[in-house]
């Protein structure tokens, strides 16, 4: 599939714009929002005949199915299904819309989507974990229901991110997914309906901040549209309500203003602001915005993380979006446990792992005070399959990119954007061995080009966040070199020197030692851990066992708190999830989780919260 609009049985189909997704719908006294997910139509389309028969125009037959969630364990036979499926709503669009205009907003379609209202193409989008918007306007139906319809298409394939059935990978799954997780498909966020102001709206709003002394200091830069040149920004909370009128040029406005005896925010007091964008005057607006966001800057030295200039210590996990039945959806009581687990155990910071995750948990973080490092899709990209595919992930990479950063840039929660997940090259032993092929130099220096391309992009869109990617064990140190802060996935004691505990923790210290000399930067172990099967123990180190987890991830812990330059310590992985059929994975599941997927500790669980509570330094 192309990143470009296409057109399939003369019909036109818009490209999704990162920029419709940057602000989330919000109700206020201008703009209006209607949750429409819940019970939809479903109906699978097997030999890919829906288009040509038209099924945009109403499904037949049609199974009933739950929007949120994946599709997979909804119906019994759909678990591996993984082709198209179609799901149509009917709804009426409040009547007092009339004079706006309509956006419909999905939160995520895993993993390429086509949308129709009434009928009529609206757009498409690719790219599973990230929500798109169009504006419907001029196909809604007044005083009757409206069709909506939205395929749905999840194959797995090379040259999309996250991969699936690449010839000659690392894995050999089943379904083929290049990925240690399950391809998990359909609506698995909220679907609304949003009204948005005719005559002028606010497009997009990004707040960046700093702080002199007792001051801090806010840039918001506001885009919108429509015949309106004024504006006012108020900033409310912690004894502050101050209006800053401000003018546009072009659509644009730069607002900078001044905090008094500004509360900073930080995990230990997530102190939040809400920032309010009126078009036109503040007491008739043409158009209102309200973010929360929190004052705070985030830099690196050689060896350090500086949260408002003090050093800070990541501690937590690598997460998954997983629950039982569920799949990949939204589950705001399983998010809700999660975080009050995470702060249970002492854990101030996760990863959104391999993709970002809906923006609920953002939203949580900033409140809750945790720190995130945000990831793209791109997990297990390789390089040898070609240019054509080379680039079209990168491409996709890219385009991920942009959306997360629009949609995610304003949480004060978010201190790192993570464009990829263990990026490799074939033979991962030559690093080690020092003995480099040409075919394999040749990885390296094609991936060099992307991970250094996407790494720089997201400097440009957002210089004010730690930049990486999380690098696989083997993998070329070449890749490192434009990281803000190394993100290590290491599995000594695990996959290597499996029950050599001396082994994997001197080969662990040269190899941090190591790449610290190389680098000179700090460096976050962002996976490192052990399958633990709930209830399984010994007596002696016997790996499956809850003590060989527990004794793994203290060992690290250990190694960890003799390095200065060690800025975080991620453990893989928060709960057991869902994995797609492997001889390493029994009853598909990953159980590297120091919980279980329902969410019941393991030893592991209490020696974190031990060791996080102590005066360790992990
Ligand atoms: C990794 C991957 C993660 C896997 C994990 C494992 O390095 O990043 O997705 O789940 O290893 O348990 O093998």
């Amino acid at each position: 599939m192309s990143l470009g609009a296409t057109k399939s049985h003369a019909q036109e189909f818009a490209q999704a714009n990162p920029k419709d997704i940057a602000l989330y719908p919000q109700q206020n006294v201008c703009r209006n929002v209607l949750d429409i997910s819940g019970i939809w139509k479903f109906k699978k389309d097997v030999k890919n005949t829906g288009e040509a028969e038209q099924w945009f125009n109403g499904l037949t037959d049609a199974e009933q199915i739950a929007v949120p969630g994946s599709w997979n364990d909804q119906h019994e036979g759909d678990h591996n299904y993984l082709g198209t499926a179609w799901y149509e709503l009917e709804t009426n669009v409040p009547e007092a819309w009339k004079n706006d205009n309509i956006y419909i907003r999905v939160g995520s379609a895993v993993y390429f989507s086509k949308m129709w209202i009434n009928g009529i193409a609206v757009g498409q989008h690719e790219g599973g974990h990230l929500p798109f918007a169009f504006l419907i306007s001029d196909k809604i139906k007044w005083g009757e229901k409206n069709r909506i319809t939205i395929e749905v298409e999840n194959e797995l394939k090379p040259d999309r991110i996250p991969n699936g059935n690449v010839q000659g990978g690392s894995f050999s799954n089943f379904p083929a997914s290049n990925y240690d997780f399950f391809p998990y498909a359909g609506l698995s966020r909220k679907v609304f309906l949003y009204s948005t102001p005719k005559k002028a709206a606010i497009k997009d709003i990004t707040v960046q901040t700093d702080f002199e002394g007792s001051t801090g200091k806010l840039s918001v830069l506001v885009e919108k549209e429509g015949a309106i040149n004024k504006g006012v920004l108020n900033i409310k909370g912690h004894g502050v309500n101050k209006d800053v009128p401000f003018t546009f040029r072009n659509h644009q406005a730069e607002v900078k203003t001044d905090i008094p005896n500004v509360e900073l925010w930080s995990p230990k007091n997530p102190a939040l602001y809400e920032v309010t964008v009126y078009l036109g005057s503040k007491k008739s607006p043409l158009d209102v915005y309200t973010l929360e966001t929190g004052v705070r800057t985030i830099k690196v030295t050689s060896t350090q993380v500086l949260l408002n200039g003090e050093p800070i210590l990541l501690k937590g996990f690598g997460k998954h979006e997983d629950f039982p039945i569920y799949g990949r959806a939204t589950t705001l009581p399983v998010m809700v446990k999660d975080y009050s687990l995470m702060k249970w155990v002492g854990a101030n910071s996760y990863r959104t792992s391999h993709y970002p995750y809906s923006e609920e948990y953002y939203t949580m973080a900033d409140r809750e005070g945790f720190l995130i490092i945000d990831e793209t899709p791109a997990v297990g990209l390789v390089f040898f399959d070609g240019d054509e595919a080379i680039q079209k992930r990168h491409a996709q990479a890219e385009f991920a990119l942009k959306e997360v950063i629009s949609r995610d840039k304003n949480h004060p929660s978010v201190v790192a954007w993570s464009v990829a997940n263990e990026p490799s090259i074939r033979d991962l032993a030559a690093t080690f061995q020092g003995k480099i092929s040409e075919a394999t130099q040749k990885e390296v220096s094609e991936g060099r080009k992307t991970l250094s391309g996407l790494m720089k992009k997201a400097k440009e869109l957002d210089p004010t966040r730690i930049t990486s990617f999380a690098s696989v064990m083997g993998g070329p140190y070449d890749w490192l070199t434009d990281c803000d802060v190394i993100f290590l996935n290491r599995y000594y004691g695990w996959y290597t020197n499996v029950g050599y505990f001396d082994q994997a923790r001197a080969y662990l210290n040269g190899e941090l030692d190591k790449i610290y000399n190389q680098f000179k930067k700090p460096i976050l172990l962002s996976e490192f851990g052990a399958d633990a099967i709930a209830g399984s123990h010994g007596t002696e180190d016997e790996i499956f066992t809850e003590e060989y987890q527990k004794k793994l991830i203290n060992m690290y812990l250990d190694v960890a708190n003799s390095k200065e330059y060690i800025v975080g310590m991620h453990i893989w992985n928060f709960a057991d999830f869902r994995t797609a059929q492997a001889i390493m994975r029994v009853d598909g599941m990953n159980l590297k989780g120091v919980f279980t997927q329902n969410r019941r500790p393991k030893m592991a669980a209490h020696l974190l919260r031990e060791r996080w509570f102590g005066t360790n330094k992990f």
